[in-house]
C-alpha cells in the first residue's frame, strides 16, 4: 500500500519538480499540501501548488493556506532564483481550484488523523510545521516522520553557515527540531554532493510528455541563474531529493544522527544556521542528516516525471 505523505512547501522550482515526482510514484500518496512563504510569497505559492495539482488533474488533494512571514516577520526574497511568481515566470492554470476554508495547521492535523502513521515532508521554512505541533502536541503520536529539506553542516546557500529553510524562519526550525517525532533532514549539503552538470541534465531526456516539457521549462531558468551565480552551468536537486528519499530511502547513501541546535541570536552572523553539537543535552533535537545521495538512482526516479505524464 503507498505510504500516505503530507507535504508543506513553499513551492519554487525544486518544489514543483519534487511534488511532480511524487505525484509520479505509486509509492506515495498525497493526502494534503499545505503552503507557506518563503522561495516566494504565500499568494505565489498557492497559485503555483493549485496550479499544479490541476494540470495533473489532481485537484482533489486538498491545499492549504499557511503562514505569510516568519515566525518573527523577517521576509526575505528568492525572486532571482525562482523568478518572480516562484515558478520561473511559468503560470499554471488552476482550473478554479483554491485553497480549503481551513488552515494548514488544521489541514495538517486533519491529514495526521485520518491517516495515523503518515510521514510529514517539509520543503520551506518551517513555519507551519510549528504552529501545528503547537496547537496540537498530539500531532506526536500521529506522525511517523518529519522528512525535512534544510539545513547545512558545511557552508550554506544564504550565508557561509546557513542554509534557505532554516536560516529563513529559525525559531521554527528550532521548534521543529524538538516534536519528538523522527526527523530526517535532507541537507544542502546533500544537493551539492549531488550537483548535476547540465551535459547529464540533458541526458534525462525529459522532453517529450506535457510534465517533461514543464520540468525542462522551469529547470532551465535555474540553470541560467547557477551559470550567473556560479560561473557554471548545473543544477541542485534539494527538494526532489528529500521527496525521492522517501520513495526509495535508498536513495540515501550517506546519513548521520546527529544533535542538532539553531543559532537564534539576531547579533550574530551565523543566525539560522543548524550547528551539530556533541552532547544531545541542550541540543534543540537530533535527527538523521542525509549528507549524500545516490544520484543515478534518483535520476531513474526523476524519469518518472516524463513517462507518468498527464495527457
Ligand atoms: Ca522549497
Amino acid at each position: 500500500m503507498a505510504q500516505k505523505i503530507f507535504i508543506d512547501t513553499d513551492c519554487g522550482i525544486d518544489d514543483a519538480v519534487a511534488i511532480m515526482m511524487a505525484l509520479s510514484s505509486p509509492e506515495v500518496e498525497i493526502a494534503g499540501i499545505s503552503c507557506v512563504a518563503g522561495n516566494t510569497s504565500l499568494e505565489n505559492v498557492l497559485n503555483n501548488v493549485c496550479g499544479l495539482l490541476n494540470f495533473y488533474k489532481r485537484t482533489d488533494i486538498p491545499v492549504y493556506r499557511g503562514c505569510s512571514t516568519s515566525m518573527l516577520r523577517i521576509s526575505h526574497n528568492a525572486d532571482k532564483i525562482h523568478g518572480s511568481n516562484g515558478l520561473a515566470d511559468v503560470v499554471l492554470d488552476t482550473g478554479g481550484k483554491t485553497p480549503e476554508a481551513i488552515n494548514a495547521a488544521e489541514g495538517i492535523f486533519a491529514a495526521a488523523k485520518a491517516y495515523p502513521g503518515i510521514k510529514l515532508i517539509t520543503l520551506g521554512p518551517l513555519t507551519n510545521l510549528a504552529f501545528a505541533f503547537n496547537l496540537y502536541p498530539e500531532l506526536s503520536e500521529l506522525i511517523s516522520e518529519i522528512v525535512m529539506m534544510g539545513g547545512a553542516v558545511g557552508p550554506g546557500n544564504v550565508t557561509p553557515w546557513a542554509e534557505f529553510n532554516f536560516f529563513y524562519d529559525p525559531e521554527a526550525a528550532a521548534f521543529s527540531l524538538g516534536t519528538g517525532v523522527p526527523v530526517k533532514i535532507l541537507t544542502w549539503d546533500a544537493t551539492v554532493a549531488g550537483f548535476m552538470p547540465e551535459e547529464e541534465f540533458l541526458r534525462l531526456d525529459m522532453n517529450g510528455t506535457p510534465a517533461g516539457d514543464l520540468f525542462i521549462e522551469i529547470q532551465s531558468f535555474y540553470l541560467d541563474f547557477m551559470e550567473n551565480s556560479t560561473g557554471s552551468r548545473k543544477i541542485g536537486f534539494p527538494d526532489p531529493l528529500t521527496v525521492a528519499c522517501v520513495i526509495d530511502p535508498a536513495i540515501a547513501i550517506e546519513t548521520e544522527n546527529m544533535s542538532l541546535c539553531m543559532i537564534l541570536n539576531r547579533e550574530n552572523e551565523k543566525r539560522g544556521a543548524s550547528v551539530v553539537v556533541s552532547d544531545s543535552d541542550g541540543a534543540d533535537g537530533t535527527a538523521d542528516v542525509i549528507l549524500k545521495c545516490d544520484m543515478k538512482r534518483f535520476s531513474e526516479l526523476a524519469k518518472r516525471i516524463k513517462i507518468n505524464s498527464p495527457k
